[in-house]
């Protein structure tokens, strides 16, 4: 199949709705499959059931000019995208049943020329497991076509766009193309230049599957850095937030900063994959995902310490719930775990929780009666601690005034003067 015209995008959440209206609004005729009626019922209506900056534009573009259209059965297509989650499993493993399900929709479409690209982070060698999962089910199809057999294509292309950049990201980032054969990675290649303005570096499937996971490692190996100088800058009496600043003035220093933890689906969750494939030899990648993980614990332990100074009836200003600045996504937030062990821990105190970005509480901190969502100014009047751990824009310009004899906790160095 070499000139392909329609996409089956399996999967239409943070970067499967993006990367199927982008190729549409090239020009590609694109079907969009998600299990979820509800999203196929919004994308058929021109809508995107999430907040991402230009998403919407593009989604009711394609659908109105007809080359996006969704469905929970998967169509025939050319190309097949698998965008769908592989979440952690308790035991640090990766989930690949929505993987299995994803290629049990597509065996019995395939006819033999397809090209089936996995974009899932995924473990190493899944792409091959997927590819004799469908095969499996389809022993009349090959993947190199020796044995006289219609030859299926595969391919492991990794997203790795930013939450709240996906669109620009998209277009103008380089990409890494991991065929499993020659043949599939140019096809793959061919495809994502459609619309990609960056680079695209065609590698072998297991090469790729590890460049996604190593991205995202190298983060919190080097997040996991600030916060450990945020433990030992406290101990030593430093303010830690000038000391990065000072050292990064090194021309070969670059140090991240320190938060409240690492939260997110991505950054926490991916370098278990690489742990789970070499133990014994992945010491410093699981020493930073437990360095990260042990954050919002000693946050919590420092804002009871600061209570120690302050009245027993004193409030707790908690500013921000996100997982990071200026988004409204609480998922796997470590200052939604900080909010949730204070409302445990402090059950005698009202705990003033302010996050511009959502309306109501999530459901986990909603059921404690000390708890409360307010706006930043009447949080912080009424609380004697002020917690600050995500570092919206908004916080930035709180009057300085207010905070005047407040303790202060503050995660990502927003109020300092
Ligand atoms: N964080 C810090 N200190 C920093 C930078 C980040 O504490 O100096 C925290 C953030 O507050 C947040 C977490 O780390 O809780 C992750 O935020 P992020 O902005 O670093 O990354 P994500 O999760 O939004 O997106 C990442 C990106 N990966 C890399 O930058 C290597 C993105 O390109 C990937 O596509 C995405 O993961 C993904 O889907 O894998």
């Amino acid at each position: 199949m070499t000139n392909i015209q329609t996409v089956a995008v399996i999967g239409l959440g943070y970067i499967g709705l993006p990367t199927a209206a982008i190729l549409a609004t090239n020009g590609l005729d694109v079907v969009g499959v998600d299990v979820s009626q509800r999203t196929v019922d919004a994308v058929n209506e021109g809508r995107v059931p999430f907040v991402e900056p230009d998403l919407g534009i593009h989604v009711a573009g394609a659908v109105s000019q007809g080359l996006l259209k969704a469905t929970t059965e998967t169509p025939a297509a050319d190309a097949y995208i698998v965008a769908v989650p592989t979440p952690l499993r308790a035991d640090k493993s990766a989930d690949l049943s929505y993987i299995e399900a994803a290629a049990r929709g597509i065996a019995p479409m395939l006819r033999g020329g397809e090209l089936l690209i996995l974009e899932s982070t995924s473990p190493p060698r899944v792409t091959q497991y997927m590819a004799r999962y469908i095969l499996g089910m389809r022993p009349d199809l090959s993947l190199d076509g020796n044995d006289g057999k219609p030859v299926v294509l595969f391919a492991h292309c990794p997203e790795r766009v930013l939450p709240g950049r996906v669109m620009i990201e998209l277009v103008t980032n380089d990409r890494i193309v991991g065929g499993m054969t020659p043949e599939a990675g140019n096809l793959a290649k061919a495809l994502y230049s459609r619309f990609c303005q960056g680079e695209i570096f065609v590698t072998d499937d297991v090469t790729a599957e590890m460049t996604k996971l190593v991205e995202n490692a190298y983060r919190d190996v080097n997040i996991a850095f600030a916060n450990e100088l945020s433990f030992i800058s406290d101990k030593v009496g430093v303010d830690v937030w000038e000391l990065i600043r000072l050292a990064n003035r090194h021309p070969r220093v670059n140090i991240l900063q320190p938060g409240p933890g690492v939260g997110g689906h991505c950054i926490a969750v991916d370098p278990w994959f690489i742990v789970a494939e070499a133990s014994h030899d992945a010491k410093l990648i699981r020493q930073a995902r437990e360095v990260n993980d042990s954050k919002p614990l000693w946050v919590v332990d420092k804002v009871v310490a600061a209570l120690s100074s302050v009245s027993v009836d004193s409030e707790v200003a908690v500013l921000g719930l996100a997982f990071k600045a200026n988004i409204d996504d609480l998922r796997e937030s470590p200052s939604i775990q900080i909010a949730l062990h204070l409302a445990e821990t402090l059950k005698s105190r009202r705990i003033n929780i302010v996050e511009p970005f959502i309306d109501e509480l999530p459901a986990s901190l909603e059921v404690h009666r000390n708890v409360e969502l307010m706006d930043a100014e009447l949080a912080v009047k009424r609380s004697g601690v002020v917690v600050v751990l995500v570092d919206h824009e908004s916080f930035k310009s709180l009057d300085q005034d207010l905070l005047l004899g407040k303790t202060i906790v503050d995660t990502r160095g927003v109020l300092r003067t």
